[in-house]
């Protein structure tokens, strides 16, 4: 079912030949030697096209910070974006590089003890034309914020040092899983399924776990889940997961697998690295095999401003940012200029909605020069609110709590 490494290495030649320089594993000469800065966003910054190992689409430097396999979103370039994010803004999480697929030479395999018979096979052109959905979702990283355990709580965690920014929302077309799943013979002893990627084993520590895959309980699968070929009315980028992926609102990103090939179904529960090792919550106060297996994401809030960002004294600025929790669509918005001190609510630019993030702005005229901390606390419409602290967990998953954002007044 997965196309040979030289097959696979001649479509990324052919279908992308000005960036194929990092798959083959050589540095391009039209791609930048260095990536920029990996620390704190500052002011000055120039856009300077990063590399990151196995991603496909330009990564300029005023838009993304590059993290190992993985592209950040830096906030305040989606202050031009509207509700959704563009593909070109969208932070890119890869365990290992994006596969360039062929839609002509895809097929998805659904198998398994859930399944009446099977294995059964979709093609590509035959998801096309079974009846579609849109709808509006966000993929956030479970591990989104994680930098903050650290430089806000003093924590040790492990995992991609993440600020704000894996987070983007899109519009996903495609079809519904349930859809897929009645065709392929589910049967009422199904419990769980599993979609797997196509992309490479994932090895870490010299291990190699197979190719990721995460159980999705059968409750789900056949609620809200859809298979993905379109994002923002336009086929699925390399990095997103063409031809087709996983989409999973409200859960953790890893739940959204990407170039999905195959769908396991099972009558028994099932495990993967994803569900055991990874995407649980370890440590003191946690259970000693971890948490149950993570599954929503849960409320955050930030500001589209640089960190560290020197603002005039006496001159009005209007703070923008946005809100999210997977939860309930965002009621309110609290922010504080004084370091916590007094609040005020912020005006809401979106009306409530599920699924979406929800865009907000203060106003604020610094008065004495020196430093300051703004803060913004999100509630949502079930009464949800952002902590002071988010729980610790040593892989550093679901940081909640209200950001402290430094700036100077000059
Ligand atoms: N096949 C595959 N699917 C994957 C991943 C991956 O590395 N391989 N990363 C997961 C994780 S951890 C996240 S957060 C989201 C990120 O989606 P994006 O890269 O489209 O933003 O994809 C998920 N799906
Ligand atoms: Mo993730």
């Amino acid at each position: 079912m997965s196309m040979a490494p030289g097959r696979r290495d001649l479509l990324r030649l052919l279908t992308a030949a000005p960036l194929a320089a990092t798959a083959l594993g050589t540095a391009g000469p039209a791609r930048a030697a260095t990536a920029p800065s990996t620390t704190a966003l500052s002011a000055t910054r120039a856009a300077v096209p990063a590399v990151a190992p196995g991603i496909e689409k330009p990564l300029p430097g005023d838009v993304f910070t590059i993290r190992g396999t993985n592209a950040e979103t830096r906030f305040p370039a989606l202050s031009h974006t509207g509700n959704l994010t563009p593909a070109s803004l969208f932070f890119v999480r890869n365990h290992t590089r994006s596969p360039i697929l062929d839609e002509n030479d895809w097929r998805l395999t659904v198998w398994g003890g859930g399944l009446r018979g099977g294995p059964v096979h979709f093609g590509y052109g035959e998801l096309r034309s079974m009846p579609s959905v849109t709808r509006t979702a966000v993929i956030e990283c479970a591990g989104n914020g994680r930098s903050l355990f650290t430089t806000q709580q003093g924590e040790e965690v492990s995992g991609t040092s993440w600020t704000m920014g894996a987070i983007g929302a899109a519009r996903w077309r495609g079809v519904r899983l349930r859809d897929v799943l009645h065709r392929a013979g589910l049967t009422s002893a199904a419990v769980d399924v599993m979609p797997r990627g196509l992309d490479d084993d994932f090895v870490t520590g010299g291990e190699n776990l197979g190719r990721v895959r995460r159980p999705l309980p059968v409750a789900k699968a056949l609620d809200d889940v859809i298979l993905a070929y379109e994002m923002n009315g336009e086929p699925l980028p390399y990095d997103h997961g063409f031809p087709v992926r996983v989409v999973v609102p409200a859960w953790i990103g890893i739940a959204s697998v990407k170039w999905v090939g195959d769908i396991e179904v099972s009558d028994t529960p099932l495990a993967s690295p994803w569900n055991t090792r990874f995407y649980r919550l370890f440590g003191p106060g946690h259970p000693p095999g971890g948490s149950a297996p993570l599954t929503r994401q849960t409320i955050k809030s930030a500001l589209e401003l640089p960190w560290e960002e020197r603002v005039p004294a006496g001159t009005p600025l209007r703070l923008t940012g946005r809100a999210w929790s997977a939860a309930a669509p965002i009621r309110r918005v609290d922010v504080s200029t004084d370091g916590g001190a007094r609040w005020h609510p912020a005006r809401l630019h979106d009306a409530p909605r599920r699924h979406g993030w929800t865009r907000w702005s203060a106003e604020w005229t610094p008065r004495s020069a020196g430093p300051a901390t703004l803060l913004s606390r999100a509630t949502d419409l079930r009464g949800n609110v952002q902590p002071v602290r988010a729980a610790h967990n040593t892989q550093g998953y679901l940081f909640d709590a209200v950001v402290r954002h430094p700036v100077t007044v000059v």
